[in-house]
């Protein structure tokens, strides 16, 4: 299958998109990244939920607003756009109509258009006034995997460079920072080379995949992995999944909790990590069953959650790389379990053009 060999391509495809660099903005006037006080990133699916986790990246490193919307709403709301907005369209295929869309309302109205695309010479390349290109390479499955790590490296990249370029960070921070994330193939490689995690997440996969619905919860960045992670069980398995910020469980969703329902809880090691294991205590009292991507030495969650499959360490904003991985091969292997074809799901098309 295209999918899994895509997912495991996943510490390649990150590692050239990093040595790939923000090359256009070497060669270009730097003025693109100090001539803006707003960001309003637009995007479809997967490469949406990229602009989620990109908010955070961008706001937390260059302390610059950005609004995040799905490329198919942003026209109808009549956004803000002037001189001083730049838009990041973020697209895979750079065909998709929607975000092709917002990239031409937003030159129309003079704002300056940034498209991180993977597809070399694509329309919204052609139309975007400077192009981060992700080094995916080919991306064949329908569900995208590859193309969403690489997306939230160039954005990451994008963060750090605006904030030099502003100084809002000092070399020292830039370097951390960099470091951190070069770091991140070798970390995802060992975490894919492991025959322990492999097994487990098949048999995660083994015991649920009849399963009518399911339930992923996030906080923080890896609220926007909650997402991705449903999103992924829906595309390729038909079976219905939600995402959702875990604080938020206790305003609706707990009412579904039962003990046929698998609860896909993401809890790494991080500023969130005392609260997601209430919210895990939360969800054991009503009986759901709790599969947690979580750290080695989180011994909290490992006796409280049904599975945990453990994820390496990093600077906490990064964990998205991390933790979306075992959600993309546990997608997968329940698609393989009900015995659907991965790589072409029903009633969905590579890229939307119309
Ligand atoms: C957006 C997208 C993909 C999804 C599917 C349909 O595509 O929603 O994220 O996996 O292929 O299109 P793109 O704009 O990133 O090419």
């Amino acid at each position: 299958h295209f999918m899994l060999k895509e997912i495991y391509e996943q510490p390649k495809a990150i590692a050239d998109t990093i040595s790939g660099k923000l090359s256009i903005f070497e060669k270009k006037n730097e003025k693109i990244l100090t001539n803006f006080d707003k960001i309003q990133i637009v995007a479809c699916g997967t490469s949406f939920h990229a602009g989620l986790i990109g908010k955070f990246f961008i706001e937390s490193i260059s302390r610059i607003p950005v609004s995040v919307d799905y490329a198919s709403e942003y026209r109808y709301r009549n956004p803000i756009i002037d001189k001083k907005t730049l838009i990041i369209a973020i697209s895979q295929s750079g065909e998709t109509a929607d975000t092709l869309a917002a990239v031409r309302l937003a030159r129309k109205k003079s704002a300056k258009v940034v498209a991180i695309c993977n597809v070399i010479g694509s329309t919204i390349t052609r139309e975007a006034d400077y192009t981060i290109y992700t080094h995916a390479g080919p991306e064949i499955s329908v569900a995208s995997t590859k193309a969403f790590t690489t997306q939230l490296a160039a954005l990451f990249l994008f963060a750090v460079e605006v904030a030099k370029v502003r100084k809002t960070i000092d070399e020292e921070t830039e370097n951390k920072l960099l470091n951190e994330l070069s770091e991140i193939p070798k970390k995802l490689k060992t975490f894919l080379d492991s025959e322990n995690e492999k097994k487990l997440i098949r048999n995660i996969a083994l015991e649920f995949y009849n399963s009518q619905d399911a339930l992923y919860l996030g906080r923080f960045v890896n609220y926007p992995i909650a997402l991705e992670g449903a999103l992924k069980l829906k595309e390729i398995s038909y079976i219905h999944a939600e995402g959702y910020p875990a604080g938020e469980m206790k305003h609706g969703p707990i009412a579904l909790i039962d003990e046929k329902m698998p609860v896909v809880v993401i809890a790494p090691k991080d500023r969130v990590y005392e609260k997601i294991v209430s919210n895990i205590e939360e969800v054991k009292a009503r009986k759901g069953k709790v599969i947690a991507v979580t750290n080695a030495n989180c011994p909290e969650i490992k006796k409280l959650a049904d599975f945990t499959i453990e994820i390496p360490t990093t600077e906490e904003l990064l964990y998205p790389f991390l933790t979306v991985v075992p959600l993309q091969l546990f997608a997968y292997h329940i698609a393989d379990f009900l015995g659907y074809d991965v790589d072409q799901p029903r009633n969905l098309a590579k890229s939307v053009t119309v």
